[in-house]
């Protein structure tokens, strides 16, 4: 496989699924400490008060990393460290965390990528509202500037959200994620408000003429209509609607799809004049996490429903699509580029078990592989695709589904905190190794 010289490698974490520690230094409780404690939302009552106890592990796990051969390490950064009740005085023991995390990673020659919400709302803040007030937008942009000013352009690459998808609906529109709310249209405020916060932090970014790169990671899926009807085409459309043109538009046309009139209406209360300007501002690039796709029909009822998996599976029940992802981004490119693509999430869950102190996952070697494929022929293609971050170096609190759901190419026993790098991140480190980087 041929990939341009100055291309991204990377692995990717995020906080609460990994750090642990979650009464240490003075951290505030996130929205994910109150969730995970009320009974029956996650599986087992797992929580992330121990995780990967990444907090004190953090060396041995760059070590690790410096031994894969990785160019980049994506991680994000607790709000609830910096700031316990999610506004007011930073709370210096939390920000030094990062700040020996991203000196490390320096040392050992990794360049820093980080998420400033990757989903760890302060709780003192989901007790005003939360997402569904537009005042969280604000304290956002405040947490992002002191990031900013603080790490500034130790930092590489700086993501303002992950997946906003994931924390609107998940966590306002079903209830599957903290904080656990279920009503359709609020959710559209939450997505709102989680847009305007990426924008208010972009504004503030651009104010410190950093060297680095900005930009917000999506979690996109294409929807593939079931057949050639034009029913089913309308229903894949629809469903595109909702997972992926909902965030782009925005993003990068300023303004939702007009195609859906319900939820603009559930959205117009909440949104003010010139939030679109800052929404829409320039990013450096978009960050996109794949995992698989979707195969929808019309339900006969205006509506739509997805198809189950028409083809291999991983421990979460998703299909195995490669083709996804060339499919995915060159659309994304055609549609809303030219901007540079970063693959900031991708690998699979399968159910691991050691054996004489290895992990034999062929399956997740298999999925890299292909997936790897796909980005080779993307750049062949002429796709501006800059990296490509494996999720996740370490097994980790898979949220709903707890400890359940392996993703990692580093195994990780949760009882005694050992690590044993997988046969799909031995395969990684030999990927790494035949490359000619600059
Ligand atoms: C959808 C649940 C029905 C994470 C979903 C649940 C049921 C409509 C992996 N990405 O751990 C999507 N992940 O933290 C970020 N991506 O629906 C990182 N998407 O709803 C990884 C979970 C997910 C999901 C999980």
């Amino acid at each position: 496989m041929n990939f341009p010289k100055d291309f991204k490698w990377g692995t990717a974490t995020a906080s609460y699924q990994i750090e642990g520690a979650v009464h240490e230094d003075g951290r505030g409780e996130s929205i994910w400490d109150r969730f995970s404690r009320t009974p029956g939302k996650v599986l087992n009552g797992h929580t992330g008060d121990v995780a990967c106890n990444h907090y004190h592990l953090y060396k041995e796990d760059v070590a690790i990393m410096k031994e894969l051969g990785v160019d980049s390490y994506r991680f994000s950064i607790a709000w609830p460290r910096i700031y316990p009740n999610g506004t007011g005085q930073i709370n210096r023991k939390g920000l030094d965390f990062y700040k020996r995390l991203v000196e490390e990673l320096l040392e050992k020659g990794i360049e820093p990528a980080a998420t400033l919400y990757h989903w760890d709302l302060p709780q003192a803040l989901e007790d005003k509202g939360g997402w569904l007030k537009r005042d969280t937008a604000r304290y956002f942009q405040d947490y992002a500037g002191a990031m900013f000013r603080e790490l500034g352009d130790t930092v590489k690459q700086w993501i303002t959200l992950n997946e906003p998808w994931c924390s609107a609906f998940l966590g306002y529109g079903n209830g599957v994620h903290a904080p656990g709310k279920s009503d359709f249209n609020s959710h559209l405020h939450a997505a709102h408000h989680l847009l305007l916060a990426h924008g208010l932090a972009l504004q503030a970014y651009r104010e410190l003429n950093l060297k680095s790169e900005v930009g917000i990671t999506l979690n996109l899926a294409p929807q593939y209509p079931a057949s050639d009807s034009a029913q089913d085409q309308a229903a894949a459309r629809k469903a595109d609607g909702f997972q992926n043109r909902w965030y782009l538009d925005p993003l990068f046309r300023g303004f939702y799809p007009q195609d859906m009139p319900e939820f603009l209406a559930a959205v117009a209360p909440v949104i003010q004049p010139g939030d679109f300007d800052l929404i829409s501002g320039a990013v450096d690039f978009l960050g996109i996490n794949y995992y698989s796709r979707s195969v929808v029909r019309s339900d006969g009822q205006g509506g739509y429903e997805a198809l189950p998996p028409q083809g291999p599976v991983t421990h979460m029940g998703w299909e195995v699509y490669p083709q996804g992802l060339y499919d995915l981004l060159v659309r994304v490119h055609e549609d809303y580029g030219p901007i540079p693509l970063y693959i900031t999430e991708n690998g699979a869950a399968y159910p691991d078990q050691v054996e004489q102190g290895r992990v034999h996952d062929p399956e997740r070697t298999a999925y890299l592989q292909q997936h790897f494929a796909q980005a080779t022929k993307l750049i062949e293609a002429g796709v501006p695709l800059k990296g490509f971050y494996v999720w996740s170096l370490l097994d980790n609190f898979e949220w709903a589904f707890g400890y359940e759901r392996r993703f990692g190419i580093v195994y990780v026993d949760f009882e005694t905190q050992e690590r044993i790098i997988k046969d799909s991140g031995r395969w990684y480190q030999s990927f790494l190794k035949g490359l000619a980087r600059g």
